[in-house]
């Protein structure tokens, strides 16, 4: 923990005479709000500068005989943290290799309670290094209201302690950077739990000096639908705020100290040796009324800002989550997720004219620093690519392989590499975020040595590592490979995107960087075909990577035809 970190966490009284403490005190479920007198907050000059931080000023006085009744709010931690040490041992470049998307509470349980830890994650991480994984991307993993997804953050400056400890994440930052692999975290800057104790200060009374911290209204606004649902949330000191549900309030984002707050916590992660985050819903950040609540200038801004905090380190990394403005975020936050491409990809695999011209045109224009993906942990972005792609795995590694190749970088979410299925028995996105298939074990998976708290794949019985490991054939293989022709190839992990072209049912492109120059074919047809291509230097010679044990080939007058069977993919490098 930073120098800084203990030394201005402030504490805010407030009086209980009215309604709202008085919920605050049941809901903290303090006693003592019958009495006591008050006493100075540990720093009387809280957040916003104004008097009341201890709220006995305001009120005016009831001319009641006896003191109010006090509750010591929760304090808050918003002490700075500077930029500290900006090494990073990852070798330079280590972003453009794939990562993978992690829920740590399914990942690995290391201690038998059935719940994925950081220490389960940590023996995993050979497993993850022999797959060619180059960076982690960890859903939350900070103490969370939800105690599942993670996503209603109580506290940004720790770690989740049915996950482990502090120095349990530092562990794993130190172990996969041993192995060459970047650990980013999850970053929920919209909004907080509502337990998170700016919160509880905020809603406990109007003067509170945390109350701008979130966003609040005396009367109920009108219009506002957010994705269909109303975003105003009644308490009995106000309306307040949440995009997404009244359990996450959204910060007020436009306060500066806010601001500063998220900025430190950023740091408080990057000084301990965090590659870089992945900011979820950064186009609800900063709102303009009932109409222009997503994706507003201000947004992108504040994001640029984030990036600034980064750019004081070395070789740090961060993706932003913005479905509906995928490229609109690229710039503002150097990276962001290809919400526009993930379902064409799988489109392509089924073999749909539309889609493999959409994908092979969206490099064309796209950032070269796309994040790319097929599925993740949402439902929005579309089921497990198993039960999407009816689990054939021809048609998996057609999808693999489209994506692993092309610019940007790749994130394989946990288990897609095995074609691990949704749960059978749940309905929503829980589904997509079962426990880990290590084993045929049809209880736990390999994932526990007991019972998850979670059901399993459906699929548990045939696609799990252990049945995949050493199957040339298997689809656990075929990622290894398509990774290590990224680790290996300059050319594929950060080359340019050239000559796009797609001939019937084919899509081709090069992929160039100084000499080295890899050429990508892949069939989405259910036929065989044949391809050709005209404009190669005059006696090329072209020597195919993948599949292994084909003939080089060498060029005619810069002419040279190439047979590519039904549903696969041929990788050539060309010089
Ligand atoms: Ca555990
Ligand atoms: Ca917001």
């Amino acid at each position: 923990m930073p120098r800084a970190a203990m030394s201005s966490v402030r504490t805010v009284l407030v009086s209980c005479r009215c309604l709202a403490a008085l919920l605050v005190c049941a809901a903290l479920g303090l006693g003592a709000c019958g009495g006591g007198s008050s006493s100075s907050p540990a720093n009387p000059d809280p957040v916003g500068g104004s008097a009341g931080a201890s709220g006995g000023g305001s009120g005016g006085g009831s001319g009641g005989a006896s003191n109010p009744p006090t509750v010591i709010l929760p304090p808050v931690d918003v002490s700075a943290v500077a930029v500290g040490s900006s090494a990073l041992p990852l070798p330079d470049g280590w972003q453009n290799g794939a990562f993978m998307q992690v829920f740590v509470r399914s990942y690995q349980d290391s201690d038998g309670d059935g719940i994925g830890d950081l220490r389960g994650l940590i023996s995993r991480l050979d497993y993850l290094q022999d797959l060619g994984i180059r960076g982690l991307w960890l859903m939350p993993v900070h103490p969370s209201q939800d105690r599942d997804h993670g996503y209603a953050v109580k506290q940004y400056r720790n770690v989740e302690s049915q996950y482990g400890s502090l120095s349990d994440l530092d562990a794993l930052v130190t172990a996969a950077a041993a192995r060459g692999i970047g650990v980013i975290l999850d970053y929920v800057v919209n909004h907080s739990a509502a337990d998170h104790p700016a919160f509880i200060n905020a809603r406990a009374a109007k003067d509170n000096p945390y109350r701008n911290w979130y966003l609040w209204q005396d009367a109920a606004p009108t219009n506002w639908n957010v994705f269909g649902s109303y975003p105003w949330h009644q308490d009995p000191t106000g309306w307040y705020y949440a995009a997404f549900r009244s359990q996450m309030p959204d910060w007020n984002l436009r306060l500066p100290a806010v601001e500063a707050f998220h900025h430190d916590n950023l740091r408080f992660w990057l000084n301990r040796g965090v590659a870089g985050f992945r900011f979820d819903a950064v186009g609800l950040l900063i709102e303009n009324g009932p109409n222009a609540f997503n994706n507003q200038q201000e947004s992108r801004s504040f994001m640029q800002r984030a990036q600034g905090v980064l750019q004081a380190y070395q070789r740090r990394y961060m993706v932003c989550e913005a479905p509906d403005d995928s490229q609109g975020y690229a710039l503002a936050c150097g990276s962001a997720f290809a919400f526009d491409l993930n379902a064409r990809i799988l489109g392509a695999v089924r073999g749909q004219a539309a889609d493999i011209a959409a994908v092979s045109r969206y490099f064309s224009t796209a950032a070269p620093s796309t994040a790319t993906f097929l599925a993740n942990h949402n439902l929005f972005a579309g089921d497990r690519v198993w039960n999407q792609l009816g689990g054939d795995t021809m048609l998996m590694k057609l999808a693999a392989g489209t994506y692993l190749l092309l610019p940007g970088t790749p994130f394989v979410y946990y288990g897609e590499e095995i074609g691990m299925a949704a749960a059978s028995n749940i309905g929503d996105d829980a589904r997509l975020r079962t426990p880990m298939s290590w084993t045929n074990n049809s209880l736990h998976a390999g994932f526990s040595s007991t019972s998850p708290y979670r059901s399993v794949s459906s699929n548990v019985a045939t696609n799990n590592v252990q049945a995949q490991q050493g199957q040339a054939d298997s689809l656990l293989a075929f990622y290894k490979a398509m990774l290590k022709l990224r680790n290996t190839r300059l050319s594929i992990a950060r080359g340019g995107y050239d000559k796009p072209f797609v001939q019937g049912a084919v899509m081709g492109y090069f992929r160039t960087l100084g000499q080295e120059r890899s050429l990508v074919l892949v069939n989405y047809g259910a036929q065989a075909a044949r391809v050709t291509l005209t404009d190669l230097p005059a006696a090329a010679v072209l020597s195919t990577l993948w599949p292994q044990g084909l003939a080089t080939t060498s060029a005619n007058a810069g002419q040279v035809e190439l047979e590519i069977p039904a549903k696969s993919l041929r990788v050539l490098d060309v010089r």
